[in-house]
């Protein structure tokens, strides 16, 4: 069975991002082990910034540690890496920026190609207030969340361009996560749903799968606190 058909089989689920900018991979275990035992789905790498050496190094640190699936969470070509699983093949529908929109994915798609990746592909929307990393890097027109029509509009583009996936993106950091509304409104469409950016908490995880969220990411709770991003992971689980 592939990645996504195994995530979709398991929904809703926990997934846990790994910045390879901010984690090293000696890091890497001390940072999982945690959430694996609380039953945490697969693992993302990537980062606005981070670049394939860094990525590669991570994803090996990963592979040491557990056999639950690697998938890269990639910003451009110098986001993918031969030794992960799956890639979220993504286009930031909400950016100005023609480079995240198409150019980044015609420059990737041969490594991935070449490495052999699975692909999900996927809409990537950048929501809530303008300043968080990947809006200004990815050139977003970000989308408020009290325009809940845009952002289905927007996730039915990537149903009707074939998309399989849509990512739901506070930000990482965000001072407020996605409301649940809007992951309401979203998970109707039918698209694999994942909500990320400032989910720090049992509850609001709680309250987004809930909602209708296929998988909640959680990042920055993994690199500042593995037993909270654990508790999280078991909120997803339970
Ligand atoms: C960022 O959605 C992810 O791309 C995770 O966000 O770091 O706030 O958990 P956090």
């Amino acid at each position: 069975m592939g990645v996504f058909e195994e995530l979709r089989e398991r929904s809703p689920c926990h997934l846990t991002l790994l910045d390879p900018v901010d984690v090293e991979p000696e890091e890497v275990e001390h940072a999982l082990e945690p959430v694996l035992e609380a039953g945490t789905d697969a693992i993302l790498v990537g980062g606005s910034t981070a670049h394939s050496s860094q990525v590669e190094a991570v994803v090996s640190a990963v592979k040491d540690v557990t056999d639950r699936p690697v998938i890269l969470f990639p910003n451009g070509p110098e986001g993918l890496a031969p030794n992960a699983d799956a890639v979220l093949f993504m286009s930031l529908l909400n950016s100005r920026s023609t480079y995240y929109l198409i150019e980044a994915q015609v420059k990737g798609a041969p490594l991935v190609e070449e490495f052999g990746l699975e692909s999900i592909p996927t809409g990537y929307l950048v929501l809530g207030e303008w300043g968080t990393s990947v809006s200004v890097v990815g050139d977003a027109r970000v989308l408020p969340f009290d325009r809940p029509e845009l952002i289905v509009a927007h996730a039915l583009a990537a149903k009707h361009l074939g998309m399989r996936a849509v990512y739901l993106e506070a930000g990482s950091g965000a001072p407020e996560p996605v409301p649940p509304e809007i992951v309401e409104r979203v998970s109707e469409i039918g698209l694999f749903t994942i909500v990320g950016g400032g989910i720090r908490d049992p509850d609001t995880a709680r309250e987004l799968v809930r909602a209708g969220a296929d998988a909640i990411v959680t990042g920055t709770a993994v690199e500042e606190d593995p037993t909270l991003a654990a508790r999280i992971a078991e909120a997803v689980k339970s």
